[in-house]
Parts: structure tokens; C-alpha cells; sequence
């Protein structure tokens, strides 16, 4: 059994991970301000500290005694990243760096660290699918932000001799995704739409693509993850490798819901990235993960949660 901190722990993809760690024996305490998160989402058994990720005595305080840290804890937003740049930087860059110079301090030596990327980090892709060694050109605070965590991630190894693990998720989906949020996936407005028998909005075409994945495998990789941190701050892509267009997808709900969806075709939205799909080569080998959720299996979640 370990003691382990999850900042964000009250959010949507913390909260299936707590739920996790505690089903596995671990001890977990939580870090979150509560700001997108809810004491709803906490995990049985978690105990949650209330604070701010981005000030270092409560991180140092947080981390004291602890033998792991997943930090998750930031504006996941790329609408209000690009709003308030500034203070979302101090979120999503400022306080990673406060996670991993207080895991250089560790009573037993440096504190391993698994820290959440993004797809983002990409921008547009030249060639799908994605790998790790892909150029990182991100067009968002919110990407650059994530891609600056990786390179502090990697001086806290060299410099420090902290350990880390950064993993770049693409679409994410699940219950507990709050489909009411003006920036919640799509996955999420679709299905709860459906579920109150109005029509969804497509955006463009439809034909353009994601690589949808889970959340179960989102926490499976995670878990796989803290082990493999090094001091060589690897970064692995969490995703399917399997392209879906918004058109299988409204296709995929209509089926899983048993109900034909209404369509309703709106312009592209500006910026629209029209293919984002990841290879799951490196972190298959490296993490032994088991095969994704199939989409109809992960949709059938979502709808029985909503
Ligand atoms: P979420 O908003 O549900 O969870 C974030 C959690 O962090 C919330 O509980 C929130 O209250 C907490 N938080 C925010 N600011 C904080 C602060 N200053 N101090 C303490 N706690 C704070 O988002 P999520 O979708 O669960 O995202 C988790 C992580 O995964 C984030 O780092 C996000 O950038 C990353 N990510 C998510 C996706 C996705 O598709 N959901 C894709 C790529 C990366
Ligand atoms: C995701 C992330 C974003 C950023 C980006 C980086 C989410 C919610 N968004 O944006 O934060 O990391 O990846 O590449 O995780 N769409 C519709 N109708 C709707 C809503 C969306 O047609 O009602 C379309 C949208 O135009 C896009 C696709 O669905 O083509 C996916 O949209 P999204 O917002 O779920 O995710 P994405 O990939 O644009």
C-alpha cells in the first residue's frame, strides 16, 4: 500500500483515478480547489485537502510524506486559457513547476511524478498518426503551457534527479464529464442532447476525425505510468489509434441509444483541427496496455450516467 496525491483528484478524469487507487489498496490524498471539480466526485476512502496547486506551501505541504504524485489539477480549457492567459499559466505551468521542485525534496530521495499533457501540445498534425517524435507546435497558451510542463518536467530529471512520467491524452471522454460546460468535449454535449431528445449541432463537415479514448484507459495508463517515471522524463501519447469522424460518432450514439439522432449542420468552427489521432505504439510497449474501450462500449457508459 502507498500513499499517493492526486491534484485535481475532484475533477472528471482525478476522480476515476482516485476511485481506482483506493480499489486497489492505496491511500490517496487529493489536492483541489474545487474550482471545476466537485467534493461530489471524491472517492470514497480519499481524504481531500482544499487549496491551490499553484501555491508552493500547500504543494510542499501536500507532498510531505507521500510516494507518488499524479498531477492533474489545471484549467483544461483551451477557451479560457486563451481568455486569461496569464493567470491559467500560473495554473497549468508555475504550479506543475511547485509539484516537481517540492518532489525533489522527498524524505527518501525524489518524489516520482505522472503529470497530465495534451494532444495539444501538436497543434495541427502533419501526418496522423501521431507519434511522440511528431514536431510540438502548439497554436494555444493551453498547448504551450502543457509542452512547458515537459520541459520542466525533463530539467526537474537532469537537474534534480526527479523523476517523471508526462502523458499527452487526446479526446477524452467518460462519465463525470460535465456535458453542461461551455468547453466540454463533444462526446459529452452529443449523448446528453440525445438523452434530452434535442437536436445535436455539427460542426463543418463531420468528416473530420478524433481519437477518442476513454477514461477506464486514461487510468489504466496512469497507473501504468508512475512506475515507469525516470529521471529521463519520458512522455507517452494516451489514445486509441483509432480515427472516428463526428459522423460515426453521431452514428455510434444513435446506435448505442437506440434513437435516431436530429442533425443539425452548422458552419466549421474557426481553428478547427480537422484530423488529431495518436499512435499507441511506444505507450502499448512501454506500459503493457491492454486494448482500448471500443467507442459503443465507452457511449453505452456515458448515456447510462447521464
Ligand atoms: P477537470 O476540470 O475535470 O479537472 C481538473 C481538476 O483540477 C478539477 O477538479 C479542478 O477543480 C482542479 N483544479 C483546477 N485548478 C486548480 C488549482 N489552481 N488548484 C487545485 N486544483 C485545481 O479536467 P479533466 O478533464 O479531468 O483534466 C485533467 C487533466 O487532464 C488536466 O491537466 C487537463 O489539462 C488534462 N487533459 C484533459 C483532456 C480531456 O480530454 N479531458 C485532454 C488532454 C489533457
Ligand atoms: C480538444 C480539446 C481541447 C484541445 C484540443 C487540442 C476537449 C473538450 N477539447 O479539442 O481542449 O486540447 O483538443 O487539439 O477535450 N463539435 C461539434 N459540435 C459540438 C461540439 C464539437 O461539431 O457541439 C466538433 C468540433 O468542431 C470538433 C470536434 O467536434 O471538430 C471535437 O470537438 P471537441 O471540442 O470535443 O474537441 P477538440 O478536439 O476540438
Amino acid at each position: 500500500m502507498a500513499l499517493l496525491l492526486v491534484t485535481g483528484g475532484c475533477g472528471f478524469i482525478g476522480s476515476h483515478l482516485c476511485a481506482a487507487l483506493v480499489a486497489r489498496g492505496d491511500e490517496v490524498r487529493v489536492l483541489d480547489d474545487l474550482s471545476t471539480g466537485s467534493r461530489a466526485n471524491l472517492a470514497p476512502g480519499a481524504s481531500l485537502l482544499v487549496g491551490n496547486v499553484a501555491d508552493p506551501a500547500t504543494v510542499r505541504a501536500a507532498m510531505q510524506g507521500v510516494d507518488g504524485c499524479f498531477h492533474l489539477a489545471a484549467i483544461a480549457s483551451v477557451a479560457r486559457c486563451t481568455e486569461a492567459w496569464l493567470e491559467t499559466h500560473r495554473i497549468n505551468l508555475s504550479a506543475t513547476i511547485a509539484v516537481l521542485d517540492a518532489a525533489r525534496a522527498g524524505a527518501n530521495g525524489p518524489i516520482p511524478v505522472a503529470y497530465a499533457s495534451s494532444a495539444a501540445i501538436y497543434g495541427v498534425p502533419e501526418l496522423v498518426p501521431l507519434d511522440e517524435d511528431a514536431p510540438a507546435r502548439p497554436l494555444s497558451a493551453y498547448g504551450a503551457d502543457k509542452l512547458g510542463c515537459e520541459l520542466h518536467a525533463r530539467v526537474a530529471g537532469v537537474v534534480h534527479g526527479v523523476p517523471s512520467v508526462g502523458l499527452r491524452f487526446f479526446n477524452v471522454y467518460g462519465p463525470r464529464q460535465d456535458p453542461r460546460s461551455p468547453y466540454s468535449g463533444v462526446i459529452s454535449i452529443f449523448c446528453e442532447r440525445l438523452a434530452r431528445a434535442q437536436p445535436i449541432a455539427v460542426h463543418g463537415d463531420g468528416r473530420q476525425t478524433r481519437d477518442f479514448v476513454y477514461v477506464a484507459d486514461v487510468v489504466a495508463a496512469l497507473l501504468a505510468a508512475l512506475p515507469a517515471a525516470r529521471a529521463e522524463a519520458p512522455v507517452f501519447n494516451v489514445c486509441t489509434g483509432q480515427p472516428t469522424s463526428l459522423l460515426e460518432l453521431v452514428a455510434s450514439i444513435g446506435r448505442v441509444c437506440r434513437t435516431p439522432p436530429q442533425v443539425s449542420h452548422q458552419p466549421p468552427r474557426l481553428g478547427d483541427i480537422r484530423h488529431s489521432v495518436g499512435s499507441v505504439l511506444r505507450a502499448r510497449q512501454a506500459l503493457q496496455l491492454a486494448p482500448p474501450v471500443a467507442l459503443d462500449d465507452g457511449l453505452a457508459q456515458v448515456i447510462a450516467w447521464l
